[in-house]
C-alpha cells in the first residue's frame, strides 16, 4: 500500500514537468495492453477479405462457434436476423451467427437479452457512430458479458465504429458528427487499454487527425488503421493482417529501411505498419521478422 502510493506520487510529479521528456515519461508509463485471454480483431472499417472474416472464425473455435453480430452502431429503426454482416459470416461457413440489438440500456440489463452471449465465442460491433454502442450498452449486464466473452478466450471484433469501440479512449465519439476527434463521448469498452483507435485512415485521409486526441492524452497509444486491415490483438502481442496499413503513434519512428535515425523527423510523428509486422503494444515497439526488413528492388 505505502510503496504503491509513494510510487503514484512520484508518476504523478514526472508527469506534470513541463519538457518533453515528461511527455515521453508518460508513454513508457502508460503500457498499453489487450486482453490477458481471448483475442480481439480490429478492422479499419470497409471489411472484404474473406481472410479477415476466416481469421475471426477461426480464433472464435471454428464454423460451428456461436458469433453474436452487434449492429447498434448503425442507429437504423431496427435489425432483422439478416444483417448484412451476420450474412456476411454465415456465406463464409458460420453456422451459429446471431445478430442481437437494442438502443434501450434497459433492455440491455436483462438477463433475457444477454443469454445469447452466455455461450457465444465471438461478438462482432459493425460500424455506424460508436456513441451509439455506449448509449445502449455501457454499465449493462450486456457490456459485462462482452467482457466474459473475452474471459473465456472468446473474440471481441468490430469494424468502423467497431474498431473505435474497443479502445479505452473513445476517438470521433461526438453525437453532432465524426469530425470531431475528442468529442461529447470519450470513453470506449477498453478491451485495448491505455488506446485510442481510428478507421478509415488512408481512405479519408485521417493521418493528422489522431494528434487532437494525442495533445489532450498524450499518454495514449494510437492506432489508425485502414480500411480492409485489421489489427488482431492478444495480450501485448499485435499483428497486421489484411489489404493496407495500421498507422501507429506512439512518440517513436520506425521504417522498415531503418531510416529511422536519418531525417530530421517532425515533433508529430507517426508510422505505417503492413500485414504481417508485428507490434509489442507493452513496450510500444516494433517486433523485428522477416516482414519488417527492407526488401528493396
Ligand atoms: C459442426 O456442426 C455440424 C452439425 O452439428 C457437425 O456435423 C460438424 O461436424 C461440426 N463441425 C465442427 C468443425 O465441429
Ligand atoms: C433471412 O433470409 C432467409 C434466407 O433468404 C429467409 O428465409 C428469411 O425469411 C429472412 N429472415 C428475415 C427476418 O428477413
Ligand atoms: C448457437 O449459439 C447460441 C448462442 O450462443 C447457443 O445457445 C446455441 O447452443 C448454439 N447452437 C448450436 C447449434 O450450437
Ligand atoms: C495508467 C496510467 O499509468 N496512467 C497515467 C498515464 O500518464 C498520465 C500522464 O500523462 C497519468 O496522468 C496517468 O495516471
Amino acid at each position: 500500500m505505502r510503496l504503491s502510493s509513494i510510487f503514484s506520487a512520484a508518476l504523478a510529479a514526472t508527469s506534470t514537468l513541463a519538457f518533453p521528456s515528461a511527455k515521453l515519461a508518460a508513454y513508457k508509463t502508460n503500457s498499453t495492453v489487450g486482453p490477458e485471454k481471448g483475442h480481439l480483431v480490429i478492422v479499419g472499417g470497409n471489411l472484404k477479405s474473406e481472410s479477415i472474416y476466416q481469421r475471426i472464425i477461426s480464433l472464435a473455435g471454428g464454423h460451428n462457434a456461436s458469433i453474436i453480430i452487434v449492429p447498434t452502431a448503425g442507429g437504423d429503426p431496427s435489425y432483422d436476423q439478416n444483417f448484412t454482416t451476420a450474412a456476411a459470416f454465415r456465406g463464409l461457413g458460420a453456422t451459429n451467427v446471431t445478430v442481437l440489438h437494442t438502443y434501450d440500456p434497459a433492455v440491455a440489463d436483462t438477463d433475457k437479452f444477454v443469454a445469447p452471449l452466455k455461450s457465444a465465442n465471438a461478438v462482432f460491433f459493425g460500424g455506424g457512430r460508436q456513441w451509439r454502442l455506449v448509449d445502449a450498452y455501457y454499465g449493462t449486464k450486456t457490456e459485462t458479458a462482452f467482457n466474459e466473452v473475452l474471459e473465456r478466450g472468446g473474440v471481441i471484433s468490430g469494424s468502423s465504429a467497431g474498431a473505435s469501440i474497443i479502445g479505452s479512449f473513445l476517438a470521433r465519439g461526438d453525437t453532432s458528427g465524426n469530425d470531431i476527434l475528442v468529442g461529447d463521448h470519450t470513453v470506449g469498452f477498453g478491451y485495448l487499454k491505455n488506446a485510442a483507435i481510428d478507421q478509415h485512415v488512408l481512405v479519408r485521409n485521417r493521418h493528422f487527425d489522431m494528434f487532437q486526441i494525442l495533445e489532450v492524452q498524450p499518454e495514449l497509444l494510437g492506432i489508425a488503421i485502414d480500411e480492409d486491415t485489421a489489427v488482431v490483438v492478444q495480450g501485448n502481442d499485435a499483428e497486421i493482417i489484411g489489404s493496407t496499413y495500421a498507422l501507429i503513434y506512439d512518440g517513436g519512428f520506425w521504417s522498415r529501411d531503418g531510416s529511422g535515425g536519418k531525417y530530421d523527423l517532425p515533433e508529430k510523428k507517426f508510422y505505417f505498419l503492413k500485414a504481417g509486422d508485428k507490434y509489442d503494444l507493452g513496450a510500444r515497439k516494433v517486433v523485428e521478422t522477416e516482414t519488417t526488413s527492407g526488401d528493396e528492388l
